[in-house]
């Protein structure tokens, strides 16, 4: 049996009078249910408006610039099945809408402006099914071919992956900033060299087992946008080293004895630090930044260092750390340390570094892949010390070694470069007096 229904605008949230910027359809076209009917432009987003069920379109109540809100008629439909929804209604004036159209399977536009009810979530397999068979609407495509973008490749944000206008724009701009930044060739087509990757796995894992779900804090969220970037934009190298500071740790405990009344603890890090600065000093391409096709040399030395806080990773920076002893290091690495794990931190404290030291030393690990802080072009990662037989020529020693894992951009050194600089932090460490060559 076929019914006549009229399909009107459903709810839209807080939007009212907005304009029609698109009709997708025409007297006697046939349409299957989530087929795009209109597309709607609010200064904030642009909607389409699904069609409820499938059926041919009898006549179409809107034009071009037509405003509308919810409950105004958009087209009339003879529906095949008697059966459709709530969604469409006869009546004459609209009525409010049905509790099941509220959580019908279509696109509402409400959702699809601010989704705040994520729909069924897909099995993994199913995402990436889902991408390949774009789920967008006629105009999203065209706009996407105008824009030359494969639209398959665009991760759509709207209710069930729908991809918006606003996914195309936003994928559009991500491939030009890469462009811009070196990452992919001048002239990449949108999508045609990008990483084209898989959708993030979106998994229900409650059904697993019970789960709670808490919210990034502010640093978290920060810094885990910076080092996402950082990660992606750079390529990283990491070479691993071993430093032999016997002499220095011994030199650092009689430091420490001697500061005793004092309120500066000599750590391991402040002579790291030293020994960092004349290593820069030494290979100048390590304190650096690119910009565009041109290197930025530094001639001061900032350096930062990694500090675990309740918060997340902070890097508050010393200044000037060339010019300074190490007590003096020493002193401003616990104080910046302290107002760090605070959360007193000024923007101005964690700005300005020429490189970075990540320190794990007072936990443990040997080597790992410490993450460059851009725009700086290498950071060094540091472990804890431990005993290992050194053989003398012809006996077995006991040193305190020190693993070291120095990451580098490989667009700015080059792998014997970095060899080089390793090589010479660790003759400063093994013997500090060689800073003073
Ligand atoms: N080998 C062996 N022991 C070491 C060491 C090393 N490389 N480095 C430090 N230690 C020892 C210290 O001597 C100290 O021992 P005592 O308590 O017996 O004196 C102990 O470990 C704790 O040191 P510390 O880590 O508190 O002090 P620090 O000056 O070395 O480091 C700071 C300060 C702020 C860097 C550190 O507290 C911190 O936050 N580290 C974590 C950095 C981090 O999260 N990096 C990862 C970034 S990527 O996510």
């Amino acid at each position: 049996m076929t019914t006549i229904n009229e399909i009107r605008v459903p709810d839209m949230g807080d939007f009212k009078e907005i304009p029609v910027i698109e009709i997708l359809v025409k007297p006697g076209d046939v349409v299957k249910a989530e087929d795009s009917l209109v597309v709607l432009e609010s200064d904030k987003a642009t909607m389409d408006v699904p069609s409820p069920a499938a059926g041919t379109v009898q006549s179409v109540a809107v034009k071009l610039g037509d405003r509308v809100s919810q409950g105004s008629v958009i087209i009339t439909l003879a529906a095949a099945d008697a059966s459709v929804p709530a969604v469409v209604s006869t009546a004459p004036t609209p009525a409010p809408m049905p509790a099941a159209a509220a959580s019908a399977p279509v696109d509402a536009p409400a959702s699809i402006v601010t989704p705040t009810t994520p729909s069924p979530v897909p099995s993994t397999n199913e995402a990436n099914v889902s991408t390949n068979k774009a789920h967008a609407s006629p105009s999203v495509r065209r706009f996407g071919r105008e824009l030359g973008v494969d639209i398959s490749k665009v991760p759509g944000t709207g209710l069930k992956g729908r991809i918006q206008r606003e996914d195309v724009e936003t994928f559009v701009k991500g491939v030009m900033a890469r462009v811009s930044a070196g990452v992919l060739p001048q002239g990449s087509a949108p999508g045609g060299a990008g990483f084209n990757l898989l959708p993030w796995p979106r998994i229900d894992f409650t059904k697993f087992g019970p789960v709670e779900s808490k919210p990034l804090s502010r640093i978290k969220k920060i810094a885990g946008a910076n080092l996402h970037r950082n990660w992606v934009m750079i390529p990283h190298v990491t070479n691993h080293e071993e430093a032999d500071i016997t002499e220095l740790e011994a030199f650092r405990i009689e430091l420490n004895k001697e500061q005793e009344k004092g309120d500066v603890k000599m750590s391991m890090l402040a002579f790291l630090i030293k020994a960092c600065a004349a290593a820069l000093k030494k290979f100048p391409n390590f304190n650096a930044s690119l910009d565009g096709d041109n290197l930025v040399l530094k001639h001061y030395c900032h350096i930062g260092f990694a500090a675990d806080t309740p918060q997340g990773l902070v890097v508050p920076v010393i200044r000037n750390v060339d010019l300074k002893g190490v007590i003096e290091i020493a002193k401003e690495i616990a104080d910046l340390a302290r107002l760090a794990r605070d959360g007193k931190l000024k923007a101005d404290q964690m700005q300005g570094g020429c490189f970075s030291i990540s320190s794990l030393g007072g936990i443990g690990g040997t080597f790992f892949t410490p993450i460059i802080n851009a725009p700086e072009v290498a950071i060094l990662g540091v472990c804890k010390s431990f005993m290992k037989p050194v053989w003398d020529g012809k006996v077995f020693m006991p040193r305190l070694t020190l693993p070291l894992s120095l990451s580098w951009d490989h667009r700015v050194i080059d792998g014997a470069e970095a060899a080089r600089f390793n090589v010479y932090l660790v003759q400063l460490l093994a013997d500090m007096r060689r800073i003073l060559v």
